[in-house]
């Protein structure tokens, strides 16, 4: 064959002799594509710019606009990393170095531990490989002859071993390095231009902790020295803010070994932030008509089996307790129990819409690896409800639900979120209750709704419950990370699942609807948004501690205590300090607290019965007599002001 075609993305096809690379192509279009050109990929394969198309194929080449070209760069990064490694400490054995979300790394298995200063030396040995301007050059090599070469390199060996086929490809990147790997690069080091270390931490080879424990090396890369700053400068407000760090600071919560990863504990000040919460979404629900119900955190293998989660959700749960002569599980969700108490008596449809609340405790089986601080836990307490109506009560109880959305998070300052209509995976049918009509009928639903609220959304197939399909509000932090927080979910499963019923008009009997929904999602969630959201500095109206009285010497000792007690009559959460420390220590303390108002007293302030108020991000705002002060914190409590 003498001549093959490449077909363009423009649908343009064009002769080429067999063994032009991509980059000669881009060559051909313009100089200005070929220097941008990244990697290309070759019938929907990515492909590396310099290696030779054989037979004739549709072409693309991507620039650093398309995502999957910044995976290849990190990627290629990655083998820079390992380069720069090899050089500086031969004896090390490299692992893998694949691009993630956020970055790359490489693991590496080495007797000494990598020091942060390591990192340092590691990235200037990058940058000095980079300038040589070495190609990733792809290679062939057949089985044998590669287990032999990688001789002593036991992990490369394995996934070589493991390897279908008989001849793998590896990069080499210099006449030193090259390492097993399917690619592809970007075709030279010089294309990489901005990139930098961020940590070590501990990996298990094929993360089976049974392996042997490894090194990790973290990295970002970008494509341009402005990305790269502007993520690290994310990433430094990400660290400060992180609600992790911040609970242990502000004495929020703890996670304890002995209780166990995923099960933290609640301090004083963080169960303070969590009651009110309770508090709030209690009362905006009992406004809204439901009715709240307290049933336990357990139940009969036997309900989930009837529920389904037995079948679809048994991955998520804890392992079955065996009491005498039955199994019970502490329960992933609390819709089962709810649906016992609906089913307790005969309902009719003029009692549609009952509407169900608890604040429910539930327990999941995450994988330790997935467990962060309040994020992501083992066990919640989730602001839960179902809702029982008949069908063409769905849509008004939907509107209903997002308003008491929308009005949450207007109270709790939340300002930035999406919304993601949550699908199954149609072919999962492991995960998902198969029952195509049931989940068209529930799609139906929720497009109507958030159409007749004309919100925007997007799709997200494989995110839907078991039972039906979600509409899932998201928050995302600084790095942009999205979790779930508000889901409203329609389910016409449970109810057939448990033969609901309620007596029509007719006289006849019906099945309702279940609308599940969570409007501020599990306290542990919740609370670690608010906390990163405000960096800890909680609105008046929720924070632990409202206001601290610092008295300048122990003189005023005695009018501290009255002004604190007049404060606590008005339901004002403060707090005295009584230490015959310098008040500037007092105030420094109190402002790495976040609290936000300091009454600093005086001997001038308890002649004029007063307070001189500072407040934590506006500072010394003047004295004033105690009552106004009560008077205007009140203001701010009663109206749960969220702006200073
Ligand atoms: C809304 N049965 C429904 C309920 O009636 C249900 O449990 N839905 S859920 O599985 O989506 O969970 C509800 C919410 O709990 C999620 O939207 C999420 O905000 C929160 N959540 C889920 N898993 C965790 C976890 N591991 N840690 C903290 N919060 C979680
Ligand atoms: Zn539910």
């Amino acid at each position: 064959m003498d001549s093959i075609e490449i077909t363009l993305p423009d649908g343009s096809r064009q002769p080429a002799a067999p063994g032009t690379r991509p980059i000669d192509i881009a060559r051909q279009i313009s100089p200005r594509l070929a220097d941008a050109a990244v990697v290309a990929k070759v019938d929907g394969e990515m492909y590396d710019l310099t290696r030779p198309i054989e037979k004739s194929a549709q072409l693309q080449i991507l620039t650093p606009r398309d995502p999957e070209a910044l995976q290849v760069y990190r990627h290629s990064t990655a083998h820079l990393l390992a380069a720069a490694v090899l050089e500086l400490y031969p004896e090390t054995k490299l692992g893998i170095g694949p691009a993630i979300e956020s970055g790359f790394y490489y693991d590496f298995d080495r007797a000494t531990p990598f020091t942060p200063e390591d990192l340092e030396k590691i990235e200037n040995k990058m940058w000095e490989i980079q300038k040589r301007h070495l190609p990733y050059e792809r290679v062939y090599t057949r089985k044998e002859e590669g287990l032999r070469k990688y001789g002593d390199a036991w992990m490369k060996c394995e996934l070589i071993r493991d390897r279908a086929g008989e001849v793998f490809s590896e990069y080499t990147l210099g006449p030193h390095f090259i390492d097993f790997c399917r690619g592809p690069h970007v075709p030279d080091t010089s294309k990489i231009k901005a990139f930098k270390l961020l940590s070590i931490a501990g990996a298990y080879w094929r993360g089976d902790e049974h392996n042997k424990q490894l090194q990790r090396i973290y990295g970002t890369a970008f494509f341009t020295q402005k990305e790269l700053e502007d993520y690290l400068k994310r990433l430094e407000e990400a660290k400060r803010r992180d609600h992790r760090r911040l609970g242990k600071e502000l004495e929020l919560f703890t996670v304890n070994e002995t209780v166990g990863a995923g099960l933290p504990l609640w301090l004083p000040k963080g169960a303070t932030i969590r009651r009110l919460l309770e508090e709030y979404i209690l009362e905006r629900e009992r406004a809204a008509g439901y009715q709240h119900v307290y049933t336990p955190d357990l139940a009969k293998v036997e309900l989930y089996q009837r529920s389904g989660h037995w079948e679809h959700y048994k991955d998520s749960m804890f392992p079955p307790m065996d009491l005498e002569t039955e199994q019970m599980v502490l329960r992933p969700m609390n819709c089962p129990h709810h649906i016992l108490i609906y089913e307790s008596k005969q309902r009719s449809y003029r009692d549609l819409p009952v509407r169900i609340a608890e604040l429910g405790t539930m327990y999941r089986y995450e994988r330790s690896g997935a467990l962060s601080g309040l994020s992501r836990v083992r066990c919640m307490t989730l602001n839960d409800a179902h809702i029982f109506c008949a069908p063409e009560q769905v849509k008004e109880e939907f509107i209903g639900v997002m308003k008491l959305v929308e009005q949450a998070y207007k109270d709790l300052g939340i300002t930035q979120y999406s919304y993601r209509l949550s699908l199954r995976d149609p072919a999962d049918k492991q995960k998902y209750v198969d029952n195509d009509a049931m989940w068209a009928l529930g799609e139906r639903v929720l497009r109507e709704a958030l159409d007749a609220l004309e919100l925007k959304y997007v799709a997200a197939p494989g995110e839907a419950a078991f039972y039906g399909p979600k509409l899932d509000i998201q928050l995302a932090d600084v790095m942009g990370h999205e979790e779930t927080y508000s889901t409203i979910q329609v389910d016409f499963h449970l109810p057939n699942q448990f033969g609901l019923k309620y007596v029509g008009a007719d006289g006849k009997d019906h099945q309702p609807v279940m609308i599940h929904r969570g409007v501020i999602s599990t306290m542990e969630r919740m609370t670690s948004y608010l906390i990163e959201l405000y960096g800890g500095a909680f609105p008046v109206w929720l924070a632990p501690v409202q206001a601290i009285v610092l008295p300048i010497t122990d003189r005023q000792m005695e009018y501290g205590r009255k002004v604190l007690a007049d404060l606590q009559a008005a339901g004002v959460r403060a707090e005295l300090d009584e230490r015959s420390e310098k008040v500037n220590l007092k105030i420094r303390e109190a402002q790495l607290q976040k609290i936000p108002y300091m009454l600093v007293v005086g001997d001038r302030e308890q002649q004029n019965g007063q307070v001189a108020v500072r407040n934590r991000k506006h500072g010394d705002q003047g004295a004033q007599a105690v009552a106004d002060f009560i008077a205007e914190i009140r203001g701010l409590i009663d109206s749960k002001t969220v702006s200073e």
